[in-house]
């Protein structure tokens, strides 16, 4: 499934297509850098943390590291001002902030959640709309969650966020209807990574590891990469709306079968 620029839409200006990835620094995106990079694509790494996007960079020659801060308007308008035209734009940035009943929740966290799994997608979609309509093209994809389709206790400023997020997908698709810009949302079940439990249990290393204890195999950052490189690879005229994604062993958010 080697991508050439016909995947992307038909005759483009560059020689490769090219793609942003957001939260490109670790688990998810930073997959999704290297599987896009080996598809074909030249692909500007965002996020904030520098110098693991250097990393990438180094080990990747078609990557271009940009430091990015999706909840900045400034920082966003900075990595847009030179992309004329993109092919596919990942918004992948994003993550969950504790692990509480609405009851006891911190509204801070609510507030942070929306800000970079909702707010980020639609400041990236606003800033890069004119170059992903550019030449033949573009591709949305939007990294949203389980959680964006089913509600579950002690998720409720996570499901909240990624429901919206979802949203923002299906609305993205209805305005766009007619032009050249498809619009996917990858909706992941329990994805192993090393940091998505870990910042959402707020470094607490023995509660992230519970949320996998005795699963067989959970999913890889790489399998969603593989996921996001099947729907931005098909044919231009084809648009998954939807992909939801789960390890065998996970029937539903609550529903895990463990081992132990
Ligand atoms: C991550 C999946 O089940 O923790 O988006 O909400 S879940």
């Amino acid at each position: 499934m080697t991508a050439d620029a016909s995947h992307a839409g038909p005759a483009r200006t560059r020689t490769r297509p090219l793609a942003v990835v957001t939260g490109a620094s670790s688990g998810i995106g930073a997959a999704t850098v290297r599987r896009l990079a080996a598809e074909g694509y030249d692909v500007v790494a965002a996020a904030r943390r520098r110098a693991r996007l250097d990393e990438l960079a180094a080990e990747l020659e078609s990557v271009r590291a940009v430091t990015l801060d999706v909840t900045d308007d400034a920082s966003v308008a900075a990595l847009a001002e030179d992309l004329t035209d993109v092919a596919v734009l990942v918004n992948n940035a994003g993550g969950a902030f504790g692990m509480d009943e609405v009851a006891t929740s911190d509204v801070e966290d609510w507030r942070r959640m929306y800000d970079v799994n909702v707010l980020g997608s639609v400041r990236m979609v606003k800033a890069l709309l004119p170059a992903l309509q550019a030449g033949s093209g573009g591709h949305v994809v939007v990294t949203g969650s389980i959680a964006g389709h089913l509600a579950y206790e002690k998720g409720g400023g996570y499901v909240a966020a990624k429901h919206a997020e979802s949203a923002l997908a299906q609305t993205l698709r209805l305005e766009l209807n007619g032009r050249p810009v498809r619009v996917s949302e990858i909706a992941p079940g329990m994805v192993r990574t090393d940091e998505f439990s870990l910042v959402r249990f707020d470094g607490d290393q023995a509660a992230a590891d519970a949320v996998y204890a005795g699963v067989e195999a959970p999913l890889t950052a790489e399998d969603i990469a593989d996921t996001i490189a099947y729907v931005v690879t098909r044919p231009p005229h084809v648009n998954i709306d939807l992909l939801v994604v789960k390890p065998l062993a996970q029937a539903a958010p609550h529903k895990v079968h463990r081992t132990s």
